[in-house]
C-alpha cells in the first residue's frame, strides 16, 4: 500500500518548489523505501531547476545528496536490511554490468536507461500526486522524506555516522575528494588549480591537501569564497576580475610554465578551456568536474594537447558508491574529511527554497535540509 510523504516537488523549470503531501507506492523487487533523514543541495539541483538539464523532466522530485534510513524492502533485497543506515547514489553499482566489471570506470550502466527517464528500473514511477506521476530525479530524489530507490544504488554505512553530515559524501564532497585521488591521481609535491570554491571545488583543495600537494591556487570570481579555502589549504587565490588578461595566463605566470592539474568545478565551458591552457605543457592535466548547459561544446587549440596536456572528466568523483563510500564515511568520522566546514545552513524542508536562493547569491556553501 502507498505511503504519505512530504516532499518538495518541482512542478517545472524556473518555479520555486512546492511542498505538498506526495503518494510513495512501495518498493517492488529490487527496490528499497527509504526515509531520509536529511539532504544536501548541489549546484546540480538548481541546474535541473533552471532549465538547462538536457534530461531535466518535470514534475519531479529533486535532491541526490541524502542520508537515511531503510524502511522497507522489495522482494528479493538482499545488501540491506530494514534499519540499515544508507546514502543513495546517482552512480549505482551494480557489480554485474560491463562497466562495472571493466575495472575502469563507476560509471554503472545497469540502470542507466529508465534512471535518464526520471523512471525506475521496470519503467514506472513510485512518486504520485493528485493521482498523476511524479519523475524520480537521478534515482534518488532525496527531497522526500520518503524515497524509492534501487539496490543498487544504496551504500550501506556505519548507524554510528550522523546523517545530517555525511549526507554531504553522497554527492559534492566525495565528488570533489575522489576526482583527485581516483581520476586526476594528483601525486605529491605538484602544483593544483581549483577553478569554482563551491562545494565541489572545496573538497577538491581538501583532496589535492590529502595527497599532498605542495601548491592549491584557488580561483573564484566571489572573493568571499577565499577565507574557506585558504582554511582547507590552498596556497594561493586568484580572482580572476582582478587581471586584464586571461586567467590561464595569469596562472601559468604565477606558476613558470603552468600547474601539474587543474580542476574545473564551476560548469563554464570557457572556464574549461582556461583549466587546459593553465596546465603546464607536456604533462598538465585537467579534470572537467563541472556540469555545463544543454548543448555547449568545449573547444582549445589541438596543439594544446599534441604538446601534451590531457583533458579528463570526472563523475561522482570516479566512486563506486557501494564498496567505497563507506570508507569515505570512517575517514570523515575520523576527522581526515571534515564535514562542518561545508554546511553553512541547517534549514527544514518547508524552507528548501531559501536554500536554492542563497547558493543562487553565493552565500552558501551546503545548505543542509532536514526533513
Ligand atoms: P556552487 O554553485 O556551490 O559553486 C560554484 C562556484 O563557482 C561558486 O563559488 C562561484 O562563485 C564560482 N564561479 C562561478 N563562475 C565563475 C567563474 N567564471 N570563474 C571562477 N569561479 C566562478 O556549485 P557546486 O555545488 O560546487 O558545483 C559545481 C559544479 O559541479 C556544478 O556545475 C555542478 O553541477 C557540478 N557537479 C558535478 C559533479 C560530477 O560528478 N561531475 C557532481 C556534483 C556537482
Ligand atoms: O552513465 O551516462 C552515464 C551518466 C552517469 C551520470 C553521472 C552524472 C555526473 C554528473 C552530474 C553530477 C550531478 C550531481
Ligand atoms: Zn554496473
Amino acid at each position: 500500500m502507498s505511503i504519505k510523504s512530504r516532499a518538495a516537488v518541482a512542478f517545472g523549470p524556473k518555479q520555486a518548489l512546492q511542498i505538498v503531501e506526495v503518494d510513495v507506492a512501495p518498493p517492488k523487487a529490487g527496490e528499497v523505501l527509504v526515509r531520509i533523514v536529511a539532504t544536501g543541495v548541489c549546484h546540480t539541483d538548481a541546474f535541473t531547476l533552471s532549465g538547462d538539464d538536457p534530461e531535466g523532466l518535470f514534475p519531479a522530485i529533486l535532491g541526490h545528496e541524502g542520508g537515511g534510513v531503510v524502511e522497507a524492502l522489495g522482494e528479493g533485497v538482499t545488501s540491506v536490511a530494514v534499519g540499515d543506515h544508507v546514502i543513495p547514489l546517482y552512480t549505482p553499482e551494480c557489480r554485474q554490468c560491463k562497466f562495472c566489471l571493466s575495472g575502469k570506470t563507476n560509471l554503472c550502466q545497469a540502470i542507466r536507461a529508465t534512471q535518464g527517464k526520471g523512471l525506475m528500473p521496470d519503467g514506472s514511477t513510485r512518486f504520485w500526486y493528485q493521482g498523476k506521476p511524479i519523475y524520480h530525479y537521478m534515482g534518488t530524489s532525496t527531497f522526500s522524506e520518503y524515497t524509492v530507490v534501487p539496490e543498487i544504488a544504496l551504500a550501506k554505512i556505519p548507524k554510528e555516522a550522523p546523517l545530517e553530515k555525511v549526507c554531504l559524501l553522497g554527492c559534492g564532497v566525495t565528488t570533489g575528494i575522489g576526482a583527485v585521488r581516483n581520476t586526476a591521481k594528483v601525486q605529491a609535491d605538484s602544483t593544483v588549480a581549483v577553478f569554482g570554491l563551491g562545494g565541489i571545488g572545496l573538497a577538491v583543495i581538501i583532496g589535492a591537501k590529502l595527497a599532498q600537494a605542495k601548491r592549491i591556487i584557488a580561483i573564484d570570481i566571489n572573493p568571499g569564497k577565499f577565507a574557506l579555502a585558504k582554511q582547507l589549504g590552498a596556497t594561493d587565490c586568484v580572482n580572476p576580475n582582478d587581471f586584464d588578461k586571461p586567467i590561464q595566463e595569469v596562472i601559468v605566470e604565477l606558476t613558470d610554465g603552468g600547474v601539474d592539474y587543474s580542476f574545473e568545478c564551476v560548469g563554464n565551458v570557457k572556464l574549461m578551456r582556461a583549466a587546459l591552457e593553465c596546465c603546464h605543457k607536456g604533462w598538465g592535466e585537467s579534470t572537467i568536474i563541472g556540469v555545463a548547459g544543454a548543448g555547449q561544446e568545449i573547444s582549445t587549440r589541438p596543439f594544446q594537447l599534441v604538446t601534451g596536456r590531457v583533458w579528463r572528466g570526472s563523475a561522482f568523483g570516479g566512486v563506486r558508491g557501494r564498496s567505497e563510500l563507506p570508507e569515505y564515511v570512517r575517514k570523515a568520522q575520523a576527522g581526515e574529511i571534515p564535514l562542518d566546514v561545508f554546511i553553512t545552513h541547517n534549514l527544514p524542508l518547508s524552507d528548501i527554497n531559501d536554500a536554492f536562493e542563497l547558493l543562487h547569491q553565493g552565500k552558501s556553501i551546503r545548505s543542509v535540509i532536514h526533513m
